[in-house]
């Protein structure tokens, strides 16, 4: 949209979401949205909001605290890509960050299901918008375990 200034304006307000690629012996975790959440029945890497004067790295260490019962060193998560997809009334960037060591086993606390999907078995997995171009992204991770 073109304002009478001529700034150019994005009707819909940026939703920024950070997400983690859980990775372990050549699989990565993924969970499924429950019913009555957007985009319910899909399977997206796990994450959540950054909160207001939260870092990205912090976001995700609580989230997958929340989602997965799991503990991560915000300083073990490694930026690796980020992706965008205008949803119903925000324009979400999702990042997207490697993490290769965490506590605990991850328990689905939100997620109606997890599974460790190696490269194939991801391919196969509905997904969001945002989390598909993260696929290419993960393949040579994924085979390179
Ligand atoms: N989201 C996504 N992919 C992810 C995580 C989240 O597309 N891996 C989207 C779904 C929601 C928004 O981000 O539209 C906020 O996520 P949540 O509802 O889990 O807070």
């Amino acid at each position: 949209m073109i304002s009478e200034s001529g700034v150019v304006r994005e009707a819909r307000p940026m939703l920024l979401v950070v997400a983690a690629a859980m990775i372990k012996g050549g699989r990565v975790l993924v969970q499924q949205r429950p019913e009555g959440t957007a985009l319910a029945g899909l399977w997206e890497f796990p994450g959540g909001k950054i909160e207001p004067g939260e870092t990205p790295e912090a976001a995700l260490a609580r989230e997958l605290d929340e989602e997965l019962g799991v503990t991560v060193d915000p300083a073990a998560l490694v930026p690796l890509t980020f992706a965008s997809a205008p949803l119903a009334d925000r324009h979400l960037v999702l990042l997207l960050y490697r993490l290769d060591r965490w506590e605990g086993v991850p328990e689905a606390r939100h997620a109606s299901a997890l599974a460790w999907a190696d490269m194939a078995a991801l391919r196969r997995l509905p997904m969001p918008p945002a989390d598909l171009p993260f696929l290419e992204v993960l393949a040579p991770l994924l085979r390179g375990e």
